[in-house]
């Protein structure tokens, strides 16, 4: 049956189609060209195969999760990026938060009896959050919890905080790195062309910067994770010109573990006027990715964003991670609009999501070990396993 399907892939009478095929199938890259040609003319079907056999060649059937939870340090922001619910153009600022240093440790102290190995902090950018404030957040959680990897903060509020600071990215990232900072989410990529990027995300930084600040991360010997933001007003050459950039500096690093593309959501933002795209193009969109990407080991779907049942169909259009599980501590989840207004899935939930879809289920920590894997293992009707799988922050870089 599978072998049928790549034959059907590689008979194609679209020859630039079977050609693409040909190259999946030999391990090769496909080109720009390629790319683009695949969003325009490739069927779902024939995404899928590609797609899946990719997933397949890097990680069999496994199917990751973590366990973690967010900080959201504030809902405010000085930028005003049109698709973002957290612009303070848009938000009241009554309904505005911003955490003092011990109310973030009030929430990781929540946590002290729970089994999660991550915590993931982002949120606006306000100029009172600068170098010195993260810093002793990151030491102060790392003194009362030395091993919760600390995944903190995106090139758009390190580009902010050391231009302020006046200290260039390479001693401000070492800074971070000697506070105890240990990853840096995929957040603040958006969508990289200019031409986009100046109407959606003005003001912050620009896509040199973003990669720069990854770049220098990474040459640090530390990982990150990269996102698209997608389905608003870009054209599919954008998003290709996104990946390739993406794919550039993976060759260069090797740094980047994960991407994850986000779907825009059109709830209380300066782009509700537009159509959101529709589950087939995110699946495509998935699968594009997953080609195209050929040096990145892993693609995960954000389920809270997506809904369960679009994270399950995903798992066969090139995803091998879902993240993640939920915690019940983040203000905000669905200020953007999403599939799953009361997100709420439980360790056993999601382990049965994937197996349900004939995937194997693995708990990991944030650099991709294995901790448990759940494969074979069946859960009585009221076992209910401790634990959180990831929140979902929808409205910060
Ligand atoms: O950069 C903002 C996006 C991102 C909307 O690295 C929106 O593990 C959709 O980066 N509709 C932040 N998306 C979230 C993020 C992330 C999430 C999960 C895991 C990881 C990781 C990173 O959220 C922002 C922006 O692109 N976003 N507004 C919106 N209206
Ligand atoms: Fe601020 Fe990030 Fe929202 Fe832009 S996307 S307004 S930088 S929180």
């Amino acid at each position: 049956m599978e072998n049928d399907s790549k034959q059907v892939c590689l008979n194609n009478k679209d020859i630039h189609l079977a050609d693409i095929a040909k190259k999946v199938f030999d391990k090769k890259r496909i080109t720009p060209e390629d790319g683009l040609y695949l969003f325009e003319h490739a069927s779902l079907g024939y995404l899928g195969t590609l797609a899946n056999f990719i997933r397949e060649e890097k990680n069999g059937k496994n199917t990751y999760f973590n366990r973690n939870f967010h900080i959201e340090p504030t809902n405010v922001c000085i930028y005003t990026c049109t698709f973002c619910s957290y612009s303070r153009l848009i938000k009241e600022r009554k309904d505005g938060w911003e955490y003092t240093l011990d109310e973030m440790m009030d929430i990781v102290r929540k946590y002290d009896q729970e089994p999660v190995t991550e915590v993931h902090i982002v949120g606006g950018v306000l100029p009172k959050y600068d170098v010195s404030f993260y810093a002793e957040l990151f030491k102060t959680i790392k003194k009362h919890r030395p091993d919760l990897h600390i995944k903190a903060l995106t090139p758009v509020e390190y580009h902010y905080i050391f231009k302020k600071e006046k200290i260039s990215v390479q001693e401000g990232m070492a800074l971070m790195l000697e506070a105890g900072l240990d990853s840096m989410p995929g957040g603040g990529a958006e969508i990289f062309h200019p031409e986009i990027r100046d109407q959606i995300a003005g003001g912050k930084c620009s896509d040199e910067e973003w990669l720069k600040i990854h770049e220098i991360w990474h040459d640090l010997g530390k990982k990150s994770n990269a996102t698209m933001l997608y389905g608003h007003i870009e054209s599919y050459f954008h998003r290709i010109d996104h990946l390739e950039k993406l794919r550039n500096l993976q060759d260069k690093t090797g740094g980047f573990q994960t991407f994850i593309p986000l779907k825009f959501r059109n709830k209380d933002n300066q782009l509700s006027h537009l159509k959101e795209v529709s589950a087939l193009d995110d699946l495509r969109n998935y699968a594009v990715s997953r080609i195209y990407l050929d040096n990145f080991d892993h693609i995960k779907a954000y389920w809270p964003m997506i809904g369960r049942n679009m994270a399950q169909l995903s798992l066969s259009f090139g995803v091998d991670d879902i993240d993640g599980t939920i915690d019940d501590t983040t203000k905000i989840y669905s200020m953007a609009g999403s599939e799953e207004q009361t997100p709420s899935l439980s360790t056993r939930d999601l382990v049965n999501l994937i197996k349900a879809v004939g995937k194997h289920p693995l708990e990991r920590d944030t650099l991709y070990n294995i901790l448990h894997d759940y494969t074979n293992e069946t859960f009585k009707e009221d076992e209910v396993i401790k634990g959180y799988v990831s929140l979902p922050v929808v409205n910060n870089q």
